[in-house]
């Protein structure tokens, strides 16, 4: 949220909101980031001030923002899942979207564990699409067996789009001290290492589901998410980058024409999963 003060957010499609959970969480030990020779690592453990938080004091703020937003939601069980999603609907007015986060990497229950599981994401989707008429986008985790199927299983149960990748699973070391880097000991690795991990797996989940995919993972420029939207990205998310300077996202909505003319495209709907084999 702290982006609204950084750049002006009529200049963006949308946001997503950072995943908030039923009750206040205080996140995991420090440090929390390290920076790596190709990305970030985070373990900031699902901090965040809990839903109630948001619905009083964030989201109204959002509204007339200029752009999409979209929250998101993360829990525990699929009852937690299922009264966050309650408890978002009378937002219809400011959310285009809800995220449902079943993929970080750095809580001990919940998170990455569910999205692993087809059944478990299966009954999750279907249980937040009943307290929900909120368009339902999952975000999923590249590191599980077969994305392709797991994503099959959230469309079929009322996910109407993706969000893909949520950060891999990683591990620093300070040789020093034979250390973590991380307070919490694993992290969440995102930036230049995970782009080709992540045009995969949308290509993957765009070429079994068909829906509208939110692609992110490594996004530095607009080349990067011309390259995600060729692997079938409708939109395309921005984290990392905006950690250094905030105002790399107007510079890949402005330069988004000239590098889709370089692809042979005038829009970008045209270009959409064109990727050729
Ligand atoms: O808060 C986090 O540690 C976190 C989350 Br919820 C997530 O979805 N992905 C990530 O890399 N970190």
């Amino acid at each position: 949220m702290e982006i609204a003060s950084l750049i002006d957010l009529s200049r963006v499609g949308g946001i997503i909101l950072k995943s908030v959970t039923l009750n206040p969480r205080e996140g995991n030990p420090f440090p929390r980031i390290w920076e790596t020779s190709c990305g970030v690592l985070n373990s900031v453990g699902l901090e965040n001030p809990g839903v109630d938080f948001l619905v009083d004091n964030i989201l109204p703020r959002l509204e007339g923002c200029g752009c999409a937003v979209f929250a998101s939601i993360a829990g525990e069980s699929e009852e937690e899942y299922a009264r966050l999603a309650e408890k978002l609907n009378s937002l219809e007015a400011i959310l285009s979207g809800i995220e449902i986060n079943v993929s970080c990497p750095n809580v001990k229950k919940g998170g990455i564990e569910f999205g692993a599981y087809l059944e478990t994401v299966a009954s999750l989707v279907k249980g937040v699409k009943n307290y929900t008429s909120i368009p339902l986008f999952t975000k999923l985790s590249s590191a599980v067996s077969d994305i392709a199927k797991v994503a099959v299983a959230a469309v079929e149960s009322g996910s109407v789009g993706l969000s893909l990748i949520n950060t891999v699973p990683a591990l620093g070391i300070d040789h020093t001290r034979r250390k973590s880097r991380l307070g919490g000991v694993y992290g969440g690795l995102s930036g230049p290492a995970i782009k080709p991990v992540a045009l995969k797996c949308v290509w993957e989940c765009f070429r079994a589901t068909g829906v509208p995919i939110i692609g992110s993972g490594g996004v530095m420029n607009a080349r990067d998410a011309v390259e995600f939207m060729i692997a079938g990205a409708r939109a395309v998310s921005v984290g990392t980058a905006l950690l250094r300077d905030a105002r790399t996202a107007y510079e890949i909505v402005d330069e988004l024409p000239r590098v889709l003319r370089e692809s042979g495209a005038l829009s970008a709907s045209e270009i959409v999963g064109t990727l050729k084999t």
